[in-house]
């Protein structure tokens, strides 16, 4: 799928242990960055996001525990397990999302192109598809 990359990021490890740093422009975060926010403490077998953004690019990294990260452009889904904090899918605009299986320990820190605006969101699954097909030039 185009609508989203998945990126190892670089790890400096020495035997203290290891720190990875994430940079605005860079090629994993081709943006600059505006927020940060982190989502822990999520049961199990909630699903979290079902929504898109019109004009938000995120980069998604699980600093710890595991979950999953479903991603939908429309026409096709994904399943990516995140469960490394040296992974980070990057999501472009306009791609639904839906995260659940959280650990217990699970913490997943999102790192975005914009601050919070709640108009950028569509929740509708209906409206996204539509929103889809007109971006494509598509009758809807
Ligand atoms: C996304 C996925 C991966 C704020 O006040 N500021 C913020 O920057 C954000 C992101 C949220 N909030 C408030 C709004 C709600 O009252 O925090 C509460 C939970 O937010 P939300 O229900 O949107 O959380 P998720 O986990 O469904 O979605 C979030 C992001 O909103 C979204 O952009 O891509 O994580």
């Amino acid at each position: 799928m185009e609508v989203f990359n998945i990126i190892d990021l670089e790890i400096h490890g020495d035997n203290r242990g290891s720190l990875i740093s994430v940079e605005s422009f860079t090629e994993y975060c081709p943006f600059e960055i505006k927020r940060v926010y982190y989502i822990f403490d999520t049961k199990c077998d909630v699903v979290r996001g079902e929504h898109a953004h019109r004009n938000l690019k995120q980069l998604v990294i699980c600093i710890s525990g595991n979950c999953d990260f479903i991603l939908d452009n429309g026409v096709e889904r994904e399943i990516i397990k995140l469960n490394t904090p040296s992974k980070a899918i990057l999501i472009k605009d306009m791609v639904w999302r839906e995260m659940t299986s959280f650990s217990d320990n699970c913490v997943l820190m999102v790192i975005a192109s914009d601050f919070y605006n709640t108009n950028d969101y569509i929740y509708d699954y209906g409206e996204y598809l539509r929103e889809v097909k007109k971006l494509k030039g598509e009758k809807v």
